[in-house]
């Protein structure tokens, strides 16, 4: 009872600390297939000045990872504070409004507390059905027109089918879409001075480093190709479920890659140039948005965050793309900045998509709704050396069964089952990052009792909810979407 009243107490203060300040703004930038290939994580080929300048500003995450690896259903993970496998959407087709019509996202809290929230670019999933929400924000979300590529011997052979894998022209920064999401993002916040009585939530997501990888040929110009080389463990682990690994087939859908892998090295280098090169173009674009955000005398009341939807498997196992439970895939960037934030510290403690929606609720003042899933990150954004959980979660189905991992600070449990099936049916996967930090051996038969252990942690939560029905009038085609959503969607 003391205990109650002492966290009701703490609450009062410190809402009424919040009402008597002004109340921060918040620049959410949204980076498509960004892994932690940053500077500011050690990185040290990639040239990344605008992210690490952020980083020196706020607390990085160095251990935080996706719910899962993919566009969509980790988007909705962010907006709604709610996992994949509570929501039971794990394919790209069926937007959340569709299932859930009452659902009420991040933003839609923010404004019913009197915030303006404004999406521009990549927030939600996009491209083919699209799955912008208009309930989401203040204004009509903008998205920037602009081709794929600026050579159009690069361009698509015909509808419906992706064009060149990379392209590198000598061309200024506008001809492709995100400079133009980054120059939007500078009207919005120019905007926004004139407006200091209504805070706000902006939202921008640049669509780089997500393939096709097009860039400037200046950003390709910041590497050497003899810069690059491929990794060093380039099959699956050993022992994994067949079906564990990526087909890597999002890839092969560019023009010119090989059906079958292992793709051939000078692509696969290519390949990496290709997504370092986009990297900086990004990173060039997130510097006129902070350099904005400064001209404007705004950063003093932002809280910024960057984030990236998920990790990127560039060759490691000879696997290409996302959609896995693996390191590589489920492992992002999170940054955040402003008030409250300690300055230029890493934090060791595990943090997950699903913790954002709350963490951001708490430094802006503003009650956690009820029933999300993740945690505040607060206490350990002022003092980085603080703790937040013993594991985070994530998951990728693969046919019918649905793989939930469980990662902690040494290991990573994935158990693969059909939902509703007898959990002696798992099939399971255990790599210790301590003794292996490639993942090359699946150890689930050796380390027995560490097994158990991370099992008894997923048994905690409910069973994985099965993929719910995609809404009707998309049924007719739904069976080919669902099937080419588990390892070949963007
Ligand atoms: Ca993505």
């Amino acid at each position: 009872m003391r205990k109650l009243l002492f966290s009701i107490l703490a609450f009062a203060v410190s809402f009424s600390l919040q009402a008597a300040s002004e109340r921060p703004n918040v620049l959410f930038i949204a980076v498509d297939d960004l892994k932690p290939v940053l500077g500011c994580y050690g990185n040290p080929i990639v040239k990344t000045p605008n992210m690490d300048r952020l980083a020196a500003r706020g607390v990085l995450f160095e251990r935080a990872y996706v719910n899962q690896a993919v566009c969509s259903p980790s988007r909705n993970t962010l907006m709604l504070g709610l996992r994949p496998q509570t929501l039971g959407i794990y394919d790209l087709p069926t937007h959340f409004r569709d299932v859930y019509p009452d659902a009420v996202t991040m933003s839609q809290t923010f404004m019913k507390n009197g915030y303006r929230a404004e999406g521009i670019g990549k927030i939600y999933h996009a491209g083919k059905g699209n799955h912008n929400d208009e309930l989401s924000w203040s204004v009509p979300h903008w998205t920037p027109k602009s081709d794929t590529y600026s050579n159009p011997a690069n361009a698509a052979p015909s509808k419906g089918k992706k064009g060149a894998p990379t392209e590198a022209e000598d061309v200024p920064d506008i001809t492709y879409q995100d400079a133009k999401t980054a120059e939007e993002a500078i009207n919005r916040l120019k905007k926004a001075k004139q407006d200091p009585a209504q805070p706000f939530l902006l939202m921008v997501g640049f669509s780089k480093p997500h393939l096709p990888f097009v860039a400037p040929k200046k950003y390709w110009d910041l590497y050497k190709s003899s810069d690059f080389t491929l990794p060093d463990r380039r099959t699956a682990p050993d022992g994994a479920p067949s079906y564990a690994p990526t087909s890597s087939k999002e890839v092969m859908g560019y023009v010119g890659v090989p059906q079958e892998l292992p793709l051939p090295d000078e692509l696969g280098l290519k390949l990496i140039h290709g997504y370092y090169a986009a990297v900086s173009y990004t990173d060039a674009q997130i510097g006129k948005v902070l350099d904005a955000l400064d001209a404007e005398g705004l950063s003093k009341n932002t809280i910024i965050v960057l984030w990236g939807d998920h990790g990127w498997h560039l060759g490691d196992h000879g696997m290409w793309c996302k959609h896995t439970n693996y390191e590589q895939a489920t492992r992002i960037p999170l940054l955040f900045a402003g008030p409250g934030v300690a300055v230029d510290k890493k934090s060791q403690s595990l943090a997950e998509t699903v913790d954002i929606y709350p963490t951001l609720m708490q430094m802006t003042g503003q009650q956690i709704p009820s029933g999300l899933e993740g945690m505040s990150l607060v206490p350990v954004l002022a003092d980085p050396s603080k703790p937040t959980k013993d594991h985070v979660l994530s998951v990728y189905p693969r046919s019918k069964r649905i793989g939930r991992a469980v990662r902690t600070e040494r290991y990573r449990l994935v158990e693969w089952k059909v939902p509703g099936e007898a959990p002696e049916t798992a099939e399971l996967e255990l790599y210790d990052y301590e003794a292996d930090p490639q993942e090359t051996k699946n150890l689930a038969s050796e380390k027995t009792e560490v097994v158990k252990e991370l099992r008894a942690m997923l048994a905690k939560y409910p069973e994985a909810k099965p993929q719910v029905p995609s809404p009707a009038p998309q049924e007719a085609s739904t069976k080919k979407k669902k099937k080419k959503s588990e390892d070949d969607g963007e």
